[in-house]
């Protein structure tokens, strides 16, 4: 609905601009023109802003207070790992103490293909800057509830993670300020190399404060026409700052959502206070429609991904052996069969006589 507005309003802003230009009458006409001009490139920007069309908050995939039976009862949609609790306030992944893990993970396989996903998290701790760690990530993975070395959860994980990495491990990098907030989507074999905190396979990210702040802190993540967009909001400002911005990204559904997080010799207190998930909905072309859906995440045009598409190809060499095997199978298959005849046939002989 919004791609059309937003035509019309362009072709009735250029016949309204002839017709002003044309316009005999001095002064008043003109000052009225400029109004309708100004009024139709206003409501021009506005229907840009609608081109998604509604927002709609899934209470199912969503966490927030209050956190009724969340992780113990039957009927919750979550559920808590390793060193996570539950208290009136958040959800605490990780105390302030060495050598934790926890993580909440939802039960519901999620189907949406178009969504907003908005994190309000809280990281503090004693430790002096840069004494400090690990930080948390926030998932839409394939499996759920596995303990590993990526912020609590398993490497060489299969689809989307956001790190709010608050330890530089790679020391000697002097690239990115921390705490760094990154974007990696694995596929099964890609993995995420914590010693470089992640800088081979990381998609794009940025540096935000967002430990030990006087204001809330929130991220968010957009998934929409196969574009993610992180954005971020520690400044207390109440705007969105963009982070990262990746086209071509095509993740399958049916994964789980999540937040995980891990303290090592370095330690941090890691809530989670709400994970609000919002569906958008949005006009689809025909094109789009069809566009199929994949079932190993990627990014298209990158290298790291292409990998995939090799494996799942026949090689020449494998090509030749299938060929050899069916030919030879075949080939058996025709003598036992002579054979099985010639029984027969000399079995009809001997009953004749
Ligand atoms: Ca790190």
């Amino acid at each position: 609905m919004g791609v059309a507005v937003t035509k019309s309003n362009q072709s009735r802003l250029r016949s309204f601009s002839v017709l002003c230009s044309m316009s005999p009458f001095k002064n008043v006409p003109q000052l009225a023109c400029l109004f309708v001009t100004v009024f139709i490139l206003m409501s021009q920007a506005l229907a840009d802003k609608q081109e998604v069309v509604e927002e709609f908050l899934k209470r199912e995939y969503s966490l927030a207070k209050p956190y009724r039976g969340l992780g113990f009862s039957g009927s919750s949609q979550w559920d808590l790992m390793g060193t996570a609790v539950v208290t009136t306030d958040y959800v605490r992944l990780t105390p302030d103490l060495q050598s934790r893990q926890g993580a909440v993970w939802s039960r519901i396989p999620f189907f949406l293909r178009d969504w907003e996903l908005k994190v309000h998290f809280k990281i503090y701790g004693q430790g002096k800057k840069n004494f400090n760690g690990d930080g948390l990530a926030i998932w839409l993975t394939k499996d759920r509830m596995k303990n590993g070395p990526v912020f609590g959860n398993m490497n060489e994980f299969t689809g989307l993670g956001i790190f709010v990495d608050t330890y530089p491990n790679d020391d000697k990098s002097h690239d990115r300020a921390f705490p760094y907030i990154s974007v990696m989507l694995g596929n099964g074999t890609l993995s995420y190399d914590h010693d470089h905190d992640g800088r081979s396979a990381g998609l794009g990210g940025c540096t935000a404060m967002a430990r030990n702040a006087i204001f809330d802190t929130f991220l968010l993540v957009r998934y929409s026409r196969n574009r993610l967009t992180l954005m971020v909001d520690v400044e207390g400002k109440q705007e969105w700052k963009e982070c990262a911005d990746i086209s071509g990204l095509r993740l399958p559904t049916g994964y789980f959502f999540g937040a995980s997080s891990a303290t090592g010799d370095l330690s941090d207190n890691h809530d989670i206070i709400s994970m609000k998930l919002y569906q958008l909905t949005l006009e689809r072309t025909p094109e789009e429609e069809e566009d199929e859906e994949v079932t190993i995440p990627r990014v298209d045009h990158m290298e790291q991904f292409e990998v995939n598409v090799q494996d799942e190809e026949m090689s020449g060499v494998q090509f030749f052996f299938t060929l050899l095997f069916s030919i030879l199978g075949v080939g058996v298959l025709a003598v036992v069969g002579l054979m099985v005849y010639g029984r027969w046939k000399e079995n009809r002989r001997k009953r004749f006589y």
